[in-house]
């Protein structure tokens, strides 16, 4: 793994497990991985512990045989137990000084934020990367309110740290995410849920594989 680049990342995939009925995470986001995925986040809310602990441990497999670095949504146990590279956590979830008291320097922490004072927030307290979202409305996070593109620009301003745009994102709006600034976009929906995932993935990279990384 070379984690002294994982920042250069520029598609990020995160698992959705109800979008691809009769097939499996495994094989969803190994053709991810395949078709251009160079980031990768196990969330899955509606899965008991120990099924999760179960994909994790696969998906710390499939990862290391690509690769690929892994975070994992929510659960600092679950990242610990597989060794994974880092956790991915909400505003709503565990402070970010306790997980990196929990995890140490070298864990990658990355948070969700819905505005620039939560970003810069984020950025101060010594997150890793940040989400900037969701952009549009989404079904993956029902309830919450789309930031748009207008947060999208305010990150490419004044973030520093590397940044993620993501929710709702499609292959028919990412033009409009890209020309508002950003060089790293993170799908679930459009891409987990679509019938070809390596060359939906593949699609995406072509749109954004041209945008300079400054963060
Ligand atoms: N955080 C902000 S929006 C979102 C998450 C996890 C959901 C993204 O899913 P989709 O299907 O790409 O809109
Ligand atoms: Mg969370």
């Amino acid at each position: 793994m070379n984690r002294w680049s994982w920042s250069d990342f520029q598609l990020y995939v995160i698992t959705g497990e109800n979008y691809h009925p009769g097939r499996s995470m495994l094989e969803v986001m190994e053709q991810a991985i395949i078709g251009g995925a160079d980031i990768v986040q196990l969330r899955a809310k509606d899965t008991p512990k120990e099924e999760l602990l179960a994909q994790a441990f696969a998906l710390r497999e499939l990862t290391d045989r690509y690769h690929v670095p892994l975070i994992i949504n929510d659960h600092l146990d679950v990242a610990i137990a597989v060794q994974a590279d880092g956790v991915h956590l909400g505003q709503e979830d565990l402070p970010l000084a306790e997980a990196r008291r929990i995890l140490g320097p070298a864990a990658i922490i990355g948070i969700s934020t819905h505005s620039i004072e939560q970003a810069i927030e984020a950025e101060a307290g010594g997150a890793d990367y940040i989400g900037v979202g969701p952009v549009f409305p989404t079904g993956t996070k029902p309830g919450r309110q789309a930031v748009t593109t207008e947060y999208v620009r305010s990150a490419a301003e004044r973030v520093k740290i590397p940044w993620v745009a993501i929710g709702g994102i499609t292959l028919s709006n990412v033009d409009e995410v890209i020309a508002a600034g950003a060089a790293r976009i993170c799908a679930v929906s459009a891409i987990v849920g679509s019938d070809n995932v390596a060359d939906a993935c593949r699609a995406f990279r072509e749109k954004i594989n041209q945008q300079q990384i400054s963060q």
